[in-house]
């Protein structure tokens, strides 16, 4: 059997890492052609030591002579800075691009890879929510060329196999609540950085623990299904389940509901975005029926989370809206982090950032960066 070729695109990450793991157990089906990383040099010069690939790229010049330095052998080719990431992206011998790239820059590296012919395995929604519209014409109505890592795609994905598009009623996304599912209005206007990243269930990056917080991830997510299936807003809804079991749901036109369990790990979205529609086993924690178990669902508060609010708003107003969303709250939750704001300051830029912001012209690629740049500077100053 061939194996699959696998550029990682983020390797030094979360979902990169656990990516590798997959690529740990299946030696003998997956072979890591690529990884990349932004400023990590030494996670990458151990991955490049472990796994052998046939090109690593760091992003950032300043750290490239370290890595160099830290290599142990000379299979690996050493690359650097952005553009020659997109050779890597098109070149012949990539089957898979992995994208786990966290925000925005995610989006070329998608384009170009869909534009290329090669497969996507996402975990980088922003692709989806900023250029939903530009991914589409690659996407040919089925799932096989770009397929979620998100956790609750990957479940209705799973949920879909064997069905018809056109019978699904509701697309139903489950969120955590995060870590101020319980806190008053009152109390989470004192909420710190600490308190934020501080998520029940997953163990993930700064940015999108904040956004889980916020639960401006869920309304990125409704946005990311909107494009991945096709189906308009109000087919799709998100309801609140604390115990992170139900990974997403659907209803069908004749009343029955699928539905996607398992105790939170990455890693099955991950190796089943490398697998589709097919099923490789993979050693878990499953839920044990033997103990009682609570499963709990309640409706998202929308005067609790104005992020999510937003998103919906803006995947209304379409356009560069969601583009703008983005951009103003990626920089939000970094002001954040660095305690510039807090925490209700986020919502606050990016909705003075949206009623600001607008752009008549076409969109493309290359509008869609104008607007994002000048979001950034907006939400940078305000
Ligand atoms: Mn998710």
């Amino acid at each position: 059997m061939k194996k699959q070729n696998l550029l990682i695109l983020g390797s030094t990450g979360s979902i990169g890492t656990q990516t590798l793991d997959i690529v740990r157990m299946h030696p003998e089906r997956l072979k890591l052609y690529g990884i990349t990383a932004h400023t990590n040099w030494e996670t990458l010069a151990n991955q490049v030591n472990e796994f052998r690939p046939a090109y690593a790229l760091l992003v950032d010049p300043s750290s490239f002579d370290k890595l160099k330095d830290s290599i142990t052998h000379d299979q690996t080719t050493l690359l650097c800075g952005q553009e020659e990431m997109d050779h890597l992206v098109k070149a012949d011998d990539t089957d898979t691009v992995i994208n786990s790239l966290v925000g925005f820059s995610g989006f070329r590296p998608t384009i170009l890879a869909l534009s290329a012919g090669k497969k996507v395995a996402l975990a980088n929604k922003e692709s989806l929510v900023v250029g939903g519209e530009l991914l589409v014409p690659y996407l040919n109505g089925n799932y096989d060329c770009l397929i979620p890592i998100d956790s609750e795609h990957s479940a209705i994905l799973q949920c879909l196999v064997g069905e018809d598009i056109r019978t699904i009623e509701k697309l139903i996304i489950t969120a955590s609540g995060g870590p101020f599912r319980t806190w008053s209005k009152h109390q989470i206007k004192k909420a710190t950085v600490r308190d934020a990243l501080r998520h029940p269930n997953w163990d993930m990056g700064s940015k999108i623990t904040i956004d889980s917080a916020t639960m401006m991830n869920k309304g990125l997510e409704v946005i990311e299904a909107h494009w991945l299936f096709g189906l308009p807003l109000d087919h799709i809804e998100a309801v609140v389940h604390p115990q992170s079991i139900v990974h997403s749901m659907v209803l069908f036109n004749d009343g029955s509901m699928k539905a996607q369990m398992g105790l939170p790990d990455m890693r099955l979205p991950i190796q089943y975005a490398l697998t589709f529609p097919d099923r490789w086993p993979l050693t878990s924690q499953h839920i044990d029926w033997t103990v009682k178990q609570q499963l709990t669902f309640e409706p998202v508060d929308p005067d609790q989370f104005p992020c999510f609010e937003l998103a919906l708003q803006a995947i209304e107003t379409g356009d560069y809206a969601p583009a703008v969303l983005n951009a103003s709250n990626e920089v939000a939750v970094e002001r954040f982090l660095k305690e510039e704001i807090s925490y209700i300051q986020i919502s606050e830029i990016v909705e003075k950032s949206l009623s600001h912001i607008t752009n008549s012209d076409t969109l493309s690629v290359e509008s869609l960066e104008a607007v994002d740049r000048e979001a950034r500077a907006f939400a940078r100053f305000i």
